[in-house]
């Protein structure tokens, strides 16, 4: 058995948890912050059979886009004085998702 540790942009959160659900993985959400934006994302924690991994991997990958986004540098966990010279405005692209995959040493439910 695996653990997957999904973390996705909120805006895919919600279609994602339904597909996934609809097919039969259990699925637990967590509301987290990413550090660098400071802002809101969701943490999906997925137990898997082995078999089921990759088809589950799948799901996350096609339904977890890719976003540019804009941000203030000084709204950033970026160190100021590194930040000097840097326009206030960049550019980056977050997503679709970031997944671990653990290995499930042992499973139960009491
Ligand atoms: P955040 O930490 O808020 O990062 C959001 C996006 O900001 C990242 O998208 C990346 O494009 C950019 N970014 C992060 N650190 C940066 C830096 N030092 N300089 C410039 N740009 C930077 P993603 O890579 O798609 O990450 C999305 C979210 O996934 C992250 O939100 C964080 O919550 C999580 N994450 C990413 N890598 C992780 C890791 N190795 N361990 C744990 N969580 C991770």
């Amino acid at each position: 058995m695996k653990l997957i540790i999904a973390i996705v942009q909120d805006e895919d959160a919600g279609r994602l948890v339904g597909a996934l659900m609809e097919k039969g993985y259990g699925v637990t959400k967590l509301a987290t912050t990413g550090g660098f934006l400071r802002a809101g994302n969701t943490t999906l924690l997925l137990g898997v059979e082995d078999e089921k991994l990759s088809t589950a991997l799948g799901h996350i990958e096609k339904i977890c886009k890719s976003r540019r986004q804009f941000v203030n540098s000084n709204m950033t966990s970026l160190d100021p004085a590194m930040g000097m010279g840097l326009p206030s405005n960049i550019e980056i692209m977050v997503g679709g998702a970031t997944v671990f995959v653990l290995d499930v040493q042992q499973f139960q439910k009491y």
